[in-house]
Formats: structure tokens, sequence, C-alpha cells
């Protein structure tokens, strides 16, 4: 997976997650909050059925994105990471908190627009969302029904960091990649750790791809469950990937056993998907139906 091939990434994650913690430090009461919300979406359960659902877990956090079209991501979920010094990864984006690049479809869907536009000397722009600061669990099923972007340089993803990154710097704080897929090779998606001995261009990977058509073509629901010294991956019913603690390459550690937020993204160009070409149609966007998170049922 020549992929993610810098270790830079969380550099820039831990940047862009120092600036952003700045604003938001309130998780506790917060999500204390959303779980009684979540509850009480034991309607989520219902709706969680009609994508499959899933067997011996309990909803804890989820956002349906029913909202008005046009409006911002729930502030009482999610945060920005805004910027565009390439993320560690020589990305090509803008990160912005406008409406232009992550509002609502008002059709129960929050989509993130990549767009083509010259914005503070960068020629795309696009959003970066994450709970950090407002949502985070440690194990449990995370899971998101997304329409992924597709086109040449188009790097769309669902990925978790662990929450204690600002203290805790990339690769030591653990990185788990549910959705990531290269909008060249959209019948691919792949799903990653990366922690201390195997990061940037040499995590843990699987890949799942798709028989027919391409992934980008059509929603599906991108999954891990996570557990005490294990994480497996899935599109849609397929378990197409596992790694234990055992797994780790001598040298390493598993570092998954501390709470982790959640960040969804359209990132354009940079080293997993390479660059955009003229083929590449703009502006391209993720759509997402759903961000799910439970933990076990005792
Ligand atoms: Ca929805």
């Amino acid at each position: 997976m020549g992929g993610k091939t810098n270790n830079n990434r969380g550099g820039a994650d831990n940047r862009g997650g120092a600036a952003n913690s700045g604003g938001k430090s309130n998780g506790g009461a917060d999500s204390g909050g959303k779980s009684a919300t979540g509850g009480s979406g034991g309607a989520g359960g219902g709706a969680a059925g009609s994508a499959g659902a899933p067997v011996g877990w309990k909803l804890t956090w989820s956002d349906e994105f029913e909202q008005d079209r046009g409006t911002p991501p729930d502030s009482t979920k999610w945060g920005y990471d805004i910027g565009g010094d390439g993320w560690g990864n020589n990305e090509l984006q803008y990160y912005t908190n406008r409406t232009d690049n992550s509002a609502a479809d008002g059709e129960g869907h929050l989509v993130i627009t990549l767009k083509s536009e010259t914005y503070m000397n960068r020629s795309y722009t696009s959003a970066r969302l994450l709970t950090k600061g407002k949502f985070t669990q440690a194990y449990g099923r995370f899971e998101a029904r997304v329409h992924a972007p597709t086109g040449k340089g188009v790097w769309p993803a669902f990925w978790m960091l662990g929450a204690d990154i600002s203290t805790n710097a990339w690769p030591n704080c653990g990185e788990i990649d549910i959705m990531e897929i290269a909008g060249k090779e959209p019948k691919v998606n792949h799903g990653s750790l990366h922690g201390p001995g195997y990061s940037g261009g040499n995590p843990l990977t699987g890949t799942y791809r798709i028989p027919s058509g391409a992934l980008t073509d059509d929603f599906h629901v991108y999954a891990v469950e996570w557990e005490e010294n294990v994480v497996r991956w899935y599109v849609d019913t397929n378990l197409y990937h596992t790694k234990r603690n055992s797994d780790v390459p001598s040298g390493g550690r598993w570092v998954y056993d501390h709470p982790f937020f959640i960040i969804m993204n359209v990132a354009m160009g940079g080293n997993f998907g390479g660059p955009p070409d003229e083929s590449t149609q703009l502006p391209q966007r993720m759509v997402v139906d759903y961000v799910r998170v439970y933990e076990r049922e005792r």
C-alpha cells in the first residue's frame, strides 16, 4: 500500500487537532446528553434493521442527518479541521467550515462537497469533520452508510484517531481507517491500522474489492467491529479483514485500548490517491446517510 505513504499524516492531524480542540473541550457533558438521544433513537435501531441490525450491539451514538437542506453539520456532534497545508500528505484541498463544503441535503444525508475553486491559495475546497472533544469511545461497532465520490485524485475517508493525540503523538495514539477509497481505483476499499511500528506507508491493511461495478456507484455500509485485541472490517455484510494484537510486527505496539474520535473527509490529491487529471470531474460529493456507533450488549 504505497498508499498513505508518508508518515506525516498524523503530524498534520496533530496540528489540526490541536487547533481544533481549543474551542471545544466539553466532551463529557456532551456525549452524556447524547447517549440519551441515542437511546431513544432505538428508532435508530429499527432503521438499522433495514441495513442488517447488528445482533449483540447496542446503539450509543448516531447522526442520521435528518436536517433542513443547506444546514451545517450538528455542532453538538461535529467540529471541523480547517486549513490547507497539505495535511502531511501533500493534499491539495483547503478544508473549510462553509456550508458550501459540508451541509445537509434535506433528504436525510450530510454531503461533503469537493469543489474546484481558488480559495486561500488552493485550487480545491472540501471539508473534514470530526467528533474530537464531542464524542469518543473505546471499542464498539462504528459504521457509516456512504455513497463515496470518485475520480482520479479524489480521496474520501471515514476513520478514527486516538483521542489522546494531542499528548500522545501519532502514530502512538493509534489510527483506525474504516473507509478509504482512492478515486482512481473505485472498486477497492482499504481498511487499516496505523500504530507505532506500522504506520504511514506500512500500515496493517486489508482491502475489499467489489465483485462488479464500483463502490462509488452507490451507498455501502463501511464498518469496523473493534474489541479488545481485535478489529474486524466490513463492507456491507462482508467481513474482509481482521487484525489482532498478535499481528503487530515485532517492535510495534497495539494501541487500541483507549477512546478514539471519528473523522470523515474528502481530500484531493496527495500520496494515497495520486494527483487529479483532466478526467477528474468536479464537484464530487461524499453523501453520508448515517454514522452509528454501538457497544457490546452485556
Ligand atoms: Ca440519514
